[in-house]
C-alpha cells in the first residue's frame, strides 16, 4: 500500500505496511479503486454534462462515495465494494448514454478507468486497486503527481462539505459538477502544472462556496450560534449517549428521539459547537460535551460507559471494551461496527437500538469539570464589531491569530498550546475545527469582556472566520486581508483541511503558517511555489512564531 493523504502518514511519508489511522493494505486498495472508479465515472460524466445528459442522484453519489475515502471515515470493505459496484454501474450507464449522443466516441479520449470493464469480485477490486494507487505509474513527474494529490486531497473534502450540506437539504450543482470536473482532470495527461494549479485555485473558491452553503445550511435549520458556556461535566446518575463527528441533523435526530427517556445526550469533539445553536437549547437533556479532540476516543468512549454514534468522522479502531456499545452513521464504519441506516423517504433515522442500549448503561465516569465557551460565529462577532473595533482602535486588541484546523496525536501539536499560552493578553485566538482542543481549557480571560478565544465552531466554519476577517476589512478600509492585524497558524490533519487552506489561498491569504508538519504529498517545487506565491510557511518553535506573528511576519 501507499497512502499518505493526512497529516499522520508514517515518517511525514507515506504508510505503506498499515496507516497510523488503522486502515490496512487490501482496503488501501479497495479504497484506490474506489476512488479510480469515480474517475472513471467523472471522465463520463463530465462529456454527458456537456451534451444535457446528467443524473442528479449520480452526481450526488460521487460525492458521497468520495467522502467514504476520507481519512478516518470508513474502514468496512464491503461497504467500499458496494459503493465501488455502484460507481462502476453508474458509470457504465451514463457511458451508454454518452456514446449514443456522440458521434465520434475517439474523440471523446475516454480514459481506461472510464472504459475498462470490471468484474464485480472483490478481490479482483483489491488488486486492481494496487495498481491504480498514488504510485501505481512511476514515470509520472513529481511536481505532476503532488499537485494531483493536492487536487484529489481537496476535492474529497469539497465532497465531504457538500455531502454534510445535503444531508441538511441544501444542494448546489454546481458543486457536485466541479468535483466531477475535477476528479476527470486527474485523469487527462495533456493537464501540465499550471492546469493542475489554476484547479486547486478553483477547488478552493468552492470550497468558500461549500462552506457559504453549509452555514446557510445549519443556521437556517438550527439559528444562528450565541455565546454559550457547555458544560464538561456528566451527570451522575443517568446513563448518556455520546455523538461524535459533525453531523448536527444526527445529533438533533437522537435528542428528538430521547425526549423523556431518562438518558442523557452528549457532545463529542466537532460536535461540541452544537450545544451554541438555539434549535438545541430546548433539549435540556443535552448535558454538556464530553472528552476532546477524536484522537482521545479510545480512553474516552472507553470511560463514558454508554452507547456512542460516530457520525460523519473522524473513527479510530475501536477498542473491545467498548466496541459492542459503539454505533457508526452516514459514510462512517468499521468492519462488525453496529451501523445505523440512513434517513428514508423523508424520515428520521432510527436511533432505537443505540436508545435500548444506552437503558443497559451506567453513567459516564467524569473526566474533567466547568465549561468551556462556544457560540462565536460570524453573527455573533459581528454584531460586537463596534465593540470590536473600538478595542483595536484604543490597542485593547492588538492582533488577531486564527488557529482554525485540526488536533491530531502528535506530540508535537504541543506547539498550539503553547502558542496559545504565550501569545500577549492584547491578542485573540480565532479558531474553528478541532484544533481548539489544545488549548480551549486554558482559561486565557478575555479583553473587555471579548473572550481570548473566539470558538466560531466545526472546521466547516473556517467559513465564519472568514466573514469576520472581510467585515473588519471593510470596516477598517482596508485593500486587502493581508493588510489586518490578523495572523494564520493553522493545524491540519484529514482533507476537510486541504479544502480548507485552498480555500485561504484562494482568496489570497498570505503567510499562512502550516504544521505540525507541511504535507508529504507536496514535491520540494510545489513546496517552493507555495512558498514563494503564498509565503506558505512550515511552523518553527512556539515563541519565534509567536515574536514574529506579533510584529505580522
Ligand atoms: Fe496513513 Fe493517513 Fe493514509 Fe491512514 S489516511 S493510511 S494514516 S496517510
Ligand atoms: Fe477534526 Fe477529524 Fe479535522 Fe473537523 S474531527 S477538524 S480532524
Amino acid at each position: 500500500m501507499f497512502c499518505y493523504q493526512c497529516q499522520e502518514t508514517a515518517k511525514n511519508s507515506g504508510c505503506t505496511i498499515r496507516g497510523t489511522c488503522g486502515k490496512d493494505a487490501d482496503l488501501a486498495a479497495l479504497q484506490d479503486y474506489l476512488v479510480y472508479a469515480l474517475k472513471g465515472l467523472a471522465a463520463v460524466a463530465v462529456p454527458a454534462r456537456a451534451l444535457g445528459i446528467s443524473d442528479p442522484a449520480t452526481d450526488l453519489f460521487v460525492a458521497h462515495a468520495l467522502f467514504a475515502t476520507l481519512t478516518n471515515v470508513n474502514f468496512d470493505r464491503q461497504r467500499i465494494y458496494a459503493l465501488t459496484c455502484e460507481a462502476l454501474a453508474r458509470r457504465d450507464t451514463l457511458r451508454t448514454q454518452l456514446l449514443a449522443c456522440t458521434p465520434d466516441p475517439a474523440a471523446l479520449r475516454l480514459p481506461a478507468a472510464a472504459t475498462e470493464p470490471a468484474t464485480g469480485e472483490l478481490d479482483a477490486f483489491i488488486q486492481r486497486g494496487y495498481q491504480v494507487g498514488v504510485q501505481a505509474d512511476t514515470t509520472t513527474d513529481a511536481d505532476i503527481r503532488a499537485m494531483r494529490e493536492l487536487l484529489t486531497y481537496g476535492l474529497k473534502g469539497l465532497a465531504a462539505y457538500t455531502d454534510h450540506a445535503y444531508v441538511l437539504e441544501h444542494g448546489d450543482p454546481t458543486l457536485l459538477a466541479f468535483i466531477q470536473e475535477g476528479l476527470a482532470a486527474l485523469t487527462d495527461d495533456r493537464r501540465d502544472l499550471n492546469d493542475l494549479i489554476a484547479l486547486a485555485m478553483r477547488c478552493g473558491a468552492y470550497g468558500v462556496q461549500v462552506m457559504a452553503l453549509l452555514d446557510a445550511a445549519s443556521t437556517s435549520r438550527f439559528g444562528h450560534p450565541v455565546p454559550t458556556a457547555v458544560n464538561i461535566g456528566v451527570d451522575p446518575t443517568r446513563p448518556g449517549i455520546l455523538v461524535s463527528g459533525h453531523d448536527l441533523l444526527d445529533l438533533y435526530e437522537v435528542l428528538q428521539q430521547t425526549v423523556g427517556t431518562g438518558i442523557n445526550v452528549y457532545t463529542h469533539g466537532e460536535l461540541l459547537p452544537a450545544h451554541a445553536y438555539p434549535a438545541f437549547k430546548q433539549f435540556p437533556h443535552l448535558i454538556g460535551n464530553y472528552g476532546g479532540a477524536w484522537w482521545e476516543q479510545q480512553r474516552e468512549f472507553s470511560r463514558f460507559n454508554g452507547p456512542i454514534i460516530v457520525t460523519t468522522n473522524c473513527l479510530q479502531q475501536p477498542r473491545p471494551d467498548y466496541a459492542d456499545r459503539l454505533f457508526t452513521t452516514g459514510m462512517v464504519g468499521w468492519d462488525g461496527i453496529a451501523h445505523i441506516a440512513d434517513r428514508e423517504l423523508g424520515q428520521p433515522k432510527d436511533f432505537s437500538a443505540v436508545i435500548a442500549r444506552a437503558r443497559t448503561c451506567a453513567p459516564p465516569t467524569p473526566l474533567e469539570s466547568g465549561t468551556v465557551m462556544v457560540g462565536f460565529a460570524h453573527q455573533t462577532v459581528l454584531s460586537q464589531a463596534d465593540v470590536v473595533l473600538d478595542a483595536i482602535q484604543r490597542g485593547a486588541i492588538k492582533r488577531f491569530v486564527v488557529m482554525a484546523g485540526c488536533d491530531g496525536r502528535h506530540k508535537e501539536r504541543a506547539y498550539y498550546t503553547e502558542v496559545a499560552r504565550t501569545l500577549p493578553a492584547d491578542t485573540i485566538i480565532l479558531t474553528a475545527g478541532c484544533a481548539k482542543y489544545r488549548y480551549n481549557k486554558l482559561n486565557l480571560g478575555n479583553i473587555g469582556g471579548i473572550p481570548r478565544v473566539l470558538d466560531a465552531g466545526q472546521c466547516n466554519d473556517s467559513y465564519s472566520l472568514v466573514k469576520v476577517a472581510l467585515a473588519l476589512r471593510d470596516a477598517v478600509g482596508a485593500a486587502s486581508l493581508n493588510d489586518l492585524p490578523i495572523s494564520y497558524d493553522l493545524a491540519w490533519y484529514e482533507q476537510k483541511a486541504v479544502l480548507v487552506l485552498l480555500s485561504l489561498l484562494y482568496l489570497g491569504v498570505q503567510g499562512i503558517r502550516l504544521g505540525p508538519t507541511l504535507p508529504a504529498f507536496l514535491s520540494s517545487n510545489v513546496a517552493d511555489f507555495l512558498v514563494r506565491t503564498f509565503n506558505l510557511k512550515p511552523i518553527s518553535t512556539a515563541e519565534a512564531d509567536v515574536a514574529a506573528m506579533l510584529i505580522g511576519a
